[in-house]
């Protein structure tokens, strides 16, 4: 569980950066499946550092990362910040080449959520690690910055940004409508990422979160990936009866996120 400190930051700043959550072993672990599954999941487009990789990490092949979204050092702190309905979307794992672009991970303000980042490499200010916009993920800023987005004047390194350095084994939390973007990284910057979303309060962060269920749906495609199921079904059949992910799944499906 989080401490009052630590969610004031998280609620006021839109991040908090968590060390040392992962123990030597899970390290070795999450480098183990990585590599494996990355590998197979582009065995069509081998990695050639022109393009990023990024892949689902929730099937049989990752057993590890695929329980990640039920381990309480993440499913906990996403229930303190956005309350108990919050509900676990997606694991994945990317091979990241060169810079990323100002942006935040969602369609609307009105649709949010948590993502825990780690890198599995350290990362520093000029060498990859995801840099954020502190208090972007409210408004007015926020609206301001998609503003100065669509009038370009987003320059990648002039932004007074905080840059959330890491080390392998820290993991950094940001809410999904935080402004964020990462200078300098290596063309092969491993990083996975475990995401939340908040269930909708009203009518308006309905209707976006449907939206953004569909906008998910072309990601595979996105990343050249060959048609397949959004959500294996070994995840869905939930075999352990996981109590939390058997809710998820009742609101994935009623938001459509499983059709
Ligand atoms: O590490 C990066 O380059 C950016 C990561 C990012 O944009 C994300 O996870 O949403």
């Amino acid at each position: 569980m989080l401490s009052e400190e630590q969610l004031f930051h998280f609620k006021t700043f839109g991040f908090l950066v968590m060390r040392e959550v992962f123990t030597s072993h899970e390290l070795h672990t999450l480098n183990t499946e990585f590599e494996a599954r990355l590998e197979s999941a582009y065995t069509h487009m081998p990695f050639d550092g022109t393009k990023r990789h990024w892949a689902p990490m929730l099937g049989v092949d990752t057993p590890f990362y695929s329980g990640l979204l039920e381990d309480p050092r993440f499913s906990e702190p996403a229930e303190q910040f956005y309350g108990e309905d919050v509900f676990g979307i997606i694991c994945d794992a990317n091979r990241y080449v060169g810079d990323t672009r100002w942006h935040p991970d969602t369609i609307s303000h009105h649709q949010y959520g948590v993502k825990f980042a780690f890198y599995l490499e350290p990362v520093g200010a000029e060498t990859g690690a995801l840099r954020v916009l502190p208090g972007s993920h409210h408004q007015p800023y926020h609206d301001e910055l998609r503003q100065a987005r669509e009038e370009e004047r987003l320059e990648l390194a002039q932004m007074p940004a905080y840059v959330c350095e890491s080390e392998p084994g820290d993991v950094v939390a940001f809410d999904l409508r935080l402004w964020h973007a990462s200078l300098g990284g290596a063309d092969d910057r491993r990083m996975c990422t475990l995401v939340y979303y908040n269930y909708p309060k009203n009518p308006d962060e309905e209707t976006v979160t449907r939206e953004q269920a569909l906008s998910n749906a072309s990601t595979f495609e996105r990343f050249g990936l060959p048609p397949q199921p959004k959500y294996p079904a070994t995840w869905i059949a939930n075999s352990t009866n996981h109590p939390k992910r058997a809710k998820w799944i009742e609101t994935m499906k009623e938001l459509e996120f499983i059709r």
